[in-house]
């Protein structure tokens, strides 16, 4: 393990902008996850309404929207839902931007905040124009501290968020760069059967910045730091993944 590389990553994650951006899927692992959210898609439409199946096949995932008037987007896609299926995660954790992470912060587990599987790695779905699709301006461990997942004591979080299709640089994930440094005060309502963190970001004038990376580059981010989804002003939707990596104390 590179000692030193690693400390200058969480140097800048805890004390810096509180993100980085370096590690980057290749072709091959980016053409193989969009394979496997289109399967995941396309079966799990084919779950709720079986005549669509066909349709669902022959529509890419980033026009997936035009299916909108078909589906029942809010019982269709439920976060439980999005979590890839077992066999996808095992394959994700073998590819080489998953030893990179390892290299970087010694072995990375994927959490289980939604308690399905041991390792849960899931997707997001932003149709164009729709602000409700977009996760709002919030700090993670919000929702840690609401009791969403359960923490190993010998761990610490850190997210990564890779847009699969985003079609445009500065169309994806929004940050308040050193946020995690700040503290933010965030009200909680029950929402769905459990309770969720409600932020209003125009309480604080805060230096939005929407990142620019593009399909297969990811971003790293501290727990605390205030992120969420750029409204897609695109055509097309976007499709990104993302886990909450769970770091050994010790191997930092
Ligand atoms: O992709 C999005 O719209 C938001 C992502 C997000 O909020 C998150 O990763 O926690």
């Amino acid at each position: 393990m590179n000692v030193i590389k690693q400390e200058s990553f969480l140097t800048e994650i805890n004390e810096g902008s509180g993100y980085v951006l370096n590690v980057k899927l290749s072709e091959d692992e980016l053409n193989r996850i969009r394979e496997m959210i289109h399967s995941h898609a396309v079966s799990l439409v084919s779950k709720f309404y079986p005549d669509l199946k066909e349709k669902c096949e022959q529509t890419p995932m980033d026009e997936f929207h035009t299916l909108s008037e078909l589906i029942d987007h809010k019982k269709v896609w439920t976060k439980i839902n999005r979590i890839f299926p077992q066999e996808f995660i095992a394959e994700i954790k073998k590819m080489p931007f998953v030893d990179q992470l390892n290299t970087m912060f010694g072995e990375v587990k994927a959490a289980n905040e939604e308690d399905l599987y041991e390792e849960e790695i899931y997707w997001r779905f932003v149709r164009p124009g729709q602000k409700n699709d977009i996760g709002p301006l919030h700090a993670d461990k919000w929702f840690w501290d609401l009791g969403h997942g359960e923490m190993p004591q010998d761990c610490f979080r850190l997210k990564i968020w890779i847009p699969i299709w985003c079609e445009k640089a500065g169309n994806g994930l929004r940050v308040v760069p050193h946020s995690q440094k700040d503290n933010y005060k965030c009200d909680k309502e029950e929402r769905d059967g459990c309770l969720k963190p409600v932020f209003n970001e125009n309480d604080y004038q805060l230096d939005v910045l929407p990142l620019s990376n593009k399909s297969g580059e990811s971003v790293i981010f501290h727990d605390e730091l205030l992120h969420g989804g750029c409204f897609n002003s695109m055509d097309k939707s976007r499709v990104s993944i993302e886990f909450t990596m769970l770091v050994k104390k010790e191997n930092v």
